[in-house]
């Protein structure tokens, strides 16, 4: 396991005197993997440095947003002609309509769209939308997918929970998720039998499409387009949560490459977040007009945030769009992304240890399993033990990887080529350990 190191272990314990666990977010706490978490003190490209000065290939970004890797030239001079002119206004700019433009010109089911501050809040107005617009309380939601923590969603939602071993999270009273139904992801027969059962009254069907809560599970095509249909025909809401792979995993999300395989393919509405930001508090929801017209002022869903739209955010936002808007941006991203993949399902191999993997643009995940799982029961046959001597082994050797097995992983256009080749020989190292 990972030395623990005199900067580390003293911030943590100072940390964990002041904020439950010593951290904002769970996940960060190391509990999973065991060990002290890289306290963190600056992130240039592809890199990051601890509070001991250690550099570390940064294969989380922030758990998404830094597409571009960190402090981008481009991101980083918007943002300070953005701070110099003001950091709130809580009233309206001219950016956020160019932001929201910027989103609509490569995701064309979102007709309008509206800025909050968080995915959790993209995920909770969009439910709250769907269940205003359609006037219906069931919500349908799948097994390990994570749609950020409102009451309703939490339960049954991968990684944050799945860590820490419980299905939903306390505080969470019964009444308040008796109209979740939670299904297996890629399950498309009991999505049918639950909409025989229950269709009139399910006013959405949410979903990642592709899972990035239980580490990287694709939604198959026929599932995607069951849920498709199955919401047209009861006049249900189909959302599609695109925090993860929006602008992530290609210019138009991941919905883009389903509308290639569905004749048509639009969801109803979508949750945007992380790569939208660029590495500030900014997500967004949006699609069909008559839909979001149902929101307040223009009508009867109460939905509102102090720094929604915050001019310091939009203009982090919209020039990591720009960049990614870049001819070929998408090809080399996925190229390399599947170079990191392929190049450790090699060394896996070489070593004997079983390994699959999987990736889109530049989102990816791996198991020591000999083959992808479907759904959050198969994520489970990982044996997490064995995950996390393959963590600690590569975090030994400067390699920065998610510290839970249910996270997926990001590589961004400032990995080179080179940061490819030492990822993989470390983690040869790492799978010779383990054959061992
Ligand atoms: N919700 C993130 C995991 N999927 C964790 C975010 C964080 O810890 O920063």
């Amino acid at each position: 396991m990972t030395d623990t190191t005199d900067h580390n272990l003293s911030l943590f314990h100072h940390a964990q005197a002041l904020i439950p666990g010593g951290v904002n977010s769970p996940v960060r706490a190391f509990r999973a993997v065991g060990g002290t978490p890289s306290f963190i003190t600056r992130g240039q490209g592809a890199y990051l440095w601890d509070a001991d000065g250690r550099r570390l290939i940064d294969y989380i970004g922030s758990w998404g947003p830094m597409i571009l890797g960190h402090g981008h030239p481009a991101v980083l001079e918007a943002v300070h002609r953005a701070v110099a002119l003001g950091l709130s206004f809580g009233a309206p700019t001219e950016r956020e309509s160019e932001l929201a433009e910027a989103i609509m010109r490569h995701v064309p089911s979102i007709e309008r769209l509206r800025l909050v501050s968080s995915g959790t809040e993209a995920g909770m107005s969009a439910i709250r939308l769907a269940r205003g617009a359609t006037g219906r309380s069931k919500i349908v939601k799948f097994n390990g997918c994570y749609h950020g923590h409102a009451d309703a969603l939490l339960v049954k939602a991968g990684s944050g929970l799945a860590t820490f071993g419980h299905a939903t999270s306390a505080g969470v009273p019964e009444v308040v998720v008796q109209d979740t139904l939670v299904l297996e992801y890629n399950d498309v027969a009991q999505l049918e039998a639950a909409f025989a059962l229950h269709g009139d009254k399910i006013a959405c069907v949410i979903m990642e499409p592709i899972a990035g809560n239980m580490n990287f599970v694709r939604a198959s095509v026929p599932f995607m387009r069951a849920a498709r249909a199955l919401c047209t025909k009861h006049g249900a809401l189909l959302i599609i949560d695109e925090v993860m792979t929006g602008f992530r995993v290609a210019l138009g999300g991941a919905q883009s490459l389903y509308a290639k395989e569905i004749a048509g393919f639009q969801p109803d509405l979508t949750m945007l977040g992380k790569v939208v930001g660029g590495g500030m508090p900014l997500a967004a929801f949006g699609g069909r007009r008559d839909v979001m017209e149902q929101l307040a002022p223009l009508g009867p869903v109460y939905q509102a945030g102090t720094l929604s739209g915050n001019p310091v955010a939009t203009a982090c936002g919209l020039a990591t769009l720009r960049e990614v808007g870049k001819p070929g941006f998408y090809a080399a991203l996925a190229e390399r992304t599947r170079a990191l993949i392929t190049g450790l399902a090699q060394a896996a191999k070489a070593e004997g240890v079983p390994f699959c993997g999987d990736s889109e643009g530049g989102m990816m995940g791996y198991f020591l399993l000999p083959a992808l799982p479907g759904n959050y029961p198969e994520v489970l046959q990982s044996d997490g033990a064995r995950f996390n001597r393959f963590f600690h082994g590569l975090l030994d050797r400067g390699i920065y990887t998610a510290p839970a097995l249910y996270e997926a992983g990001f590589v961004s256009a400032a990995h080179t080529g080179e940061d490819i080749a030492t990822t993989v020989a470390a983690a040869r190292e790492v799978f010779r350990e383990l054959a061992n």
